[in-house]
Parts: structure tokens; sequence; C-alpha cells
């Protein structure tokens, strides 16, 4: 897997490079989700599949921007990746990401291995999640990444990141966050799940939420590129991913896009999530 690392360190400073000097401009055709693809989700899609290929233990790769896997002879990992998350958000300059999800003999929940993401912001920061979950900084003199700290989920948080369109959310789901708001979290919510799921983590805490709603009772985010990763990187820190009954990690995905809705948060968040969508049923 260390051979999948490096390339994705490659994949980060090449679609940084693509993000600062590329157009953001639209794309006629659409991706296997129906989203509008910007110019950069391409180019960010083509950079990704070109490194991965060449990774001898990658078997097949996925991309939220394709509709079919790409499979090789050789290899024995299976990799699900998002190459550029809210890339929507580029042309207000907020920070976007990529995120990577390994796989081995598949692609549900229980078949994922080890979880990577890279925030483009003011800073390029990558965290990797094997056994425990690691925080690098990329040195833009060098274009090297630097460790910089293990990363670690506190029991309890104090910020709340609550996705989806709040007209259709569900009303106990409404009540819920409410009562978050009243016992004191803080409203942080960028619209893009990698720097809003960055900061929960690196601030030991609190509840990112993408629930499904009445229009979308599977929610928006996908099960393969975005969900199983975030799930993997938020456990292997010390916290919880749900979706209101089951752990992410249980689930299996129907369809390449099959989406969930999702929670991801520390202990305590989580306890309360799980509670709230038990006595909702
Ligand atoms: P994308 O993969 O098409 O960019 O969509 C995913 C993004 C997530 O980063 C974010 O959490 C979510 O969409 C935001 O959706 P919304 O605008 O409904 O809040
Ligand atoms: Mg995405």
């Amino acid at each position: 897997m260390t051979e999948i690392f490096k390339a994705i360190e490659d994949i980060a400073i090449e679609i940084y490079e693509a993000i600062k000097t590329k157009d953001t401009g639209k794309v006629e055709t659409q991706n296997a989700s129906g989203d509008v693809q910007v110019k950069l989700d391409v180019i960010s899609d083509d950079i990704v599949e070109k490194h991965l290929l060449k990774v001898k233990s990658v078997k097949e790769i996925i991309s939220e921007e394709k509709e079919d896997p790409i499979t090789k002879e050789e290899g024995e990992y299976f990799v699900a990746y998002d190459p550029l998350d809210g890339s929507s958000l580029i042309d207000v300059d907020l920070s976007v990401g990529s995120i990577f999800g390994i796989y081995k003999g598949g692609y549900n929940g229980e078949n994922i291995v080890a979880a990577a993401y890279v925030v483009y912001g003011p800073r390029v920061e990558l965290v990797i999640a094997r056994d425990v979950v690691e925080l690098f900084r990329l040195n833009e003199h060098t274009k090297k990444f630097e460790f910089v700290k293990e990363l670690k989920l506190g029991k309890k948080g104090k910020i709340l990141g609550p996705g989806g369109t709040q007209k259709n959310w569900y009303p106990f789901h409404k009540e819920m966050i409410d009562s978050f708001f009243a016992e004191g979290y803080r409203l942080r919510y960028s619209g893009g799940m990698v720097p809003d799921l960055h900061q929960i983590l690196l601030k030991g805490g609190g509840l990112f939420a993408y629930p499904g709603t009445t229009d979308k009772p599977k929610g928006k985010l996908r099960k393969l590129f975005e969900v199983f990763p975030f799930a993997c990187v938020y456990e292997r820190a010390g916290g919880k991913a749900v979706d209101g009954f089951n752990e992410l990690l249980s689930l299996e995905a129907e369809s390449y896009h099959d989406t969930t809705p999702c929670f991801f948060g520390s202990e305590e968040e989580i306890i309360k999530v799980l509670r709230t969508y038990k006595e909702n049923q």
C-alpha cells in the first residue's frame, strides 16, 4: 500500500497545480450521478487514473466521475475515489478535496482496508488512515509531504456540520439539530465534506450529518467514494460513523454510485444520533 500512498502524494501535487492554473468552467457532459461536471473534475479524474493505474498493487479503480471501473490483470487493491469533491466551491475560492478508499476483495464497507483524503486550502494537507490516522502537510518548497501529527477524536466536540436541504429534513432530525445548537454547538458548514470533516477531526470532535431527506431518503453522499473512506478515517481516529441505525462500515453498496444517509462524529454525538433515530424509526 505504500506505493498507493506515494501515488496519492503525486496526485495531490498535480491536482493542486491544476486548481491554481486551469479553467474552472463547466463541461457539456454529466458524471455518473447526473451532476454537472466542471472541467477540473475531468482533469483531476484523468490525473488520478494516470497515477493509480501505474501502481502494481492496484487491481481496479472506480471514480465518482466514471460509470464503471477500470480493471487490470495484476494487483490486489481496489481503489474508489472522488478526484475533486466539492468542485463547485472552487469558483468562490473555498477549500475542496480528493478522497480515496482502498478496498480488498470488493467495494463493501467491511472490505475497506485504508483511506486517505487531501484538502486543497490555504495549505495542502493529506490525511492517511491505516492502523492510526496521520496528518501530513505539503512543503511548497520541497514538494514533499511532511508528517505533522497523529489525529484522534475526543469523546465529545463542539462543532456541527448539518448538511442537506433544511426544508426537506424530517421534523425529528431538525429537532435533534436544534437541540445540539441549544447545547452550545457552533455551526461550521462550508458545503465541502472534505474541509468540513477535516475541521471536526482537527478540532477534536463534533458532528457532521448528511441525512436522508423527504426528497432524497438515501441522502446525497456516495458510499464508495465519500462515505466509506471517511467512516474509515473517523473510526480509526476513535470516532464513530453511522447511517442513523447501523455502522456505515457494515453497509453494502448496491451499485457503484449508491448513496446513504451518514453521520460522522465523536462518540457522544453519535450516541445521540442513534437514540434519536431509533425513537423515530
Ligand atoms: P460533489 O461530489 O458533487 O462535489 O458533492 C459532494 C458535496 C460534499 O462535499 C458536501 O458535503 C455536499 O456535497 C454538500 O451538499 P449540499 O450542497 O447539499 O449541502
Ligand atoms: Mg464528491
